[in-house]
């Protein structure tokens, strides 16, 4: 009894927080279909998930776990140099140093993560062994160097050429105003179900380009750049991560997906509250994307320009996400 009131009194408060909301919100229906039943199933955030699924998929197929794809699928666009905004490549920060954030999900309600990590690859696999080996969720900055180097990952440059260039240029004006949402490459997480429906996700970035050293965003926080719970689904976040920290983006989507919103109606109700939280939310941009234990997926931001690549057993294709406000 006493269980079931304090459920209903949950539940009515939870309700009645929804209607009271201060902002009103989008009520825009988003142009993304939602997809019943299909598993497997992965989404990853941005251009660069396209062949990041494609690793993930291959990863299922060859008998990997839904763990194994995610990290195998988000190492796609760390290891390449071409990709300004993950990993190896990735803008530095604005004394020129590449700092990474990155955080993995596992079905069993485990997860690792390391922020401001320099001189690694492969972010993700380091947090996995956070996961894996030690009795922490977190390692940061020297502490997850030192980790990493103890469990065999190498040293390397991360910074190329080209990203040392852009960071030059923009020390000509040193202009502190992280832009975000330029180059539809920013960060990667991705979300994936198995056929047994377990879900998994991981999360990879360089950060912003240009941000203060010491500066983590929301990426390697878990809760805010990615959340799963295996009973009801995952979500992960894009954008600047100052405004999904302050809301614990992830967590509240999945959170709103426990209680009955699709994913979509779950990513838009998370931004309205970053709509009702900031002072200025035209001027930044936030998306995420979700899925739930049915096999549906939603994303919503609040512009236009975030997208994010569905691959099932059919196809591998980019899929524009539902926004706020309009341009
Ligand atoms: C951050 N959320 O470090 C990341 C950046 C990002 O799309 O996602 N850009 O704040």
């Amino acid at each position: 009894m006493k269980n079931r009131r304090h459920f209903l009194k949950h539940t009515t408060l939870w309700s009645a927080a929804l209607l009271l909301r201060p902002f009103k919100g989008f009520s825009k229906t988003g142009i993304t279909v939602p997809r019943t039943g299909e598993f497997p199933m992965i989404i990853s955030t941005w251009n660069h998930g396209l062949p990041a699924n494609k690793a993930a998929w291959e990863t299922l197929e060859n008998g990997g776990t839904v763990l194994d794809a995610v990290e195998a699928g988000v190492r796609i666009p760390e290891g390449d140099p071409e990709n300004t905004s993950v990993g190896l490549g990735g803008f530095p920060d604005r004394d020129g140093k590449v700092t990474l954030d990155a955080c993995i999900s596992a079905p069993d309600g485990k997860c690792g993560s390391v922020s401001f990590l320099q001189h690694i690859v492969h972010p993700v696999s380091v947090a996995r062994k956070v996961m894996e080996d030690t009795p922490h969720v977190m390692l940061s900055g020297e502490g997850a160097l030192e980790f990493a180097l103890e469990k065999g990952f190498k040293k390397t440059n991360l910074l190329t050429p080209k990203a040392e260039n852009a960071w030059k240029e923009w020390l000509k004006k040193s202009d502190y105003q992280p832009v975000i949402n330029i180059e539809n490459h920013d960060t990667i997480g991705m979300l994936a179900i198995d056929k047994n429906g377990d879900i998994a996700g991981a999360c990879t970035t360089s950060g912003l380009a240009f941000k203060m050293h010491g500066r983590v965003g929301d990426s390697p926080v878990i809760g805010a750049g990615l959340f799963v719970d295996n009973s009801v689904g995952g979500a992960v976040a894009t954008g600047l991560g100052e405004a999904v920290m302050r809301i614990a983006g992830s967590a509240i989507v999945v959170e709103l997906m426990r209680h009955g919103h699709s994913p979509e109606d779950a990513c838009r109700e998370a931004v309205n509250r970053i709509i009702a939280n900031e002072k200025e939310p035209e001027k930044l941009q936030v998306g995420f994307l979700a899925l739930n234990k049915k096999g549906e997926y939603g994303a919503f931001a609040i512009h236009p320009g975030f997208n994010f690549a569905l691959k099932t057993g059919t196809e591998n294709r980019m899929i524009d996400a539902a926004y706020g406000f309009g341009k």
